[in-house]
């Protein structure tokens, strides 16, 4: 029984096989704890959008069968996209698109200071024809839920309005500062 976590508006409800209101659409799953600090980005854009999610743990290395039930699984338990977050030889967002047709979004983690993510980036953009990991920036977490949300908008109102929105603070945003910079 996968997750562990789930946030938004569905937190603390049960899971079975069964999609309710409250299920979770978007996983977001990471290799390490250590990649939390980076990934929660997704999280808290996905609770500000009022999206049901699930966060946990899934490493391709020291938990391979969990990762397996876990991406098996995702498209029954009504997820509709995976982002999927780790670093060094991230091998989480290609295995995981292995074992599902769901869509990944890869998040390359800057775990390792001596190449500061480009191993990271490398393990996952690179796919092999037929299995696509869309990956974002190095340490990106929150472009990686834009990109979510963009999915889901494609058939959600309220969620295109709710990006519409968000396009409007972030070149607010901008403007903000040029005003300051004036002065
Ligand atoms: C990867 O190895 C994880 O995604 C993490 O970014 C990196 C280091 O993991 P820890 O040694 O910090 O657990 O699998």
């Amino acid at each position: 029984m996968i997750p562990d976590s789930s946030g938004g508006p569905s937190s603390g409800s049960d899971h079975d096989d069964r999609p309710t209101l409250e299920t979770p659409l978007v996983g977001i799953i990471m290799g390490s704890k250590s990649d939390l600090k980076i990934m929660s980005a997704a999280a808290d854009l996905l609770r500000q959008f009022g999206i049901p999610y699930e966060i946990t743990l899934v490493s391709p290395h020291r938990t391979p069968h969990r990762m397996v039930e876990y991406a098996e699984s995702a498209r029954k338990r009504g997820l509709r996209v995976l982002i999927a977050g780790g670093g060094g030889a991230a091998h989480l967002p290609g295995m995981v698109a292995a074992f599902t047709t769901i869509p990944i979004i890869g998040v390359p983690i800057n775990s390792t200071l001596s190449v500061q993510g480009l191993d990271s980036i490398l393990s996952m953009i690179q796919m092999p024809a037929g299995v696509p990991v869309a990956t974002v920036g190095i340490d990106s977490a929150t472009n990686a839920a834009v990109l979510a949300i963009q999915m889901l908008a494609l058939n959600n109102a309220r969620l295109a309005d709710a990006l519409e929105k968000y396009r409007i603070t972030l070149k607010d945003r901008v403007m903000r500062t040029i005003e300051e910079l004036r002065k």
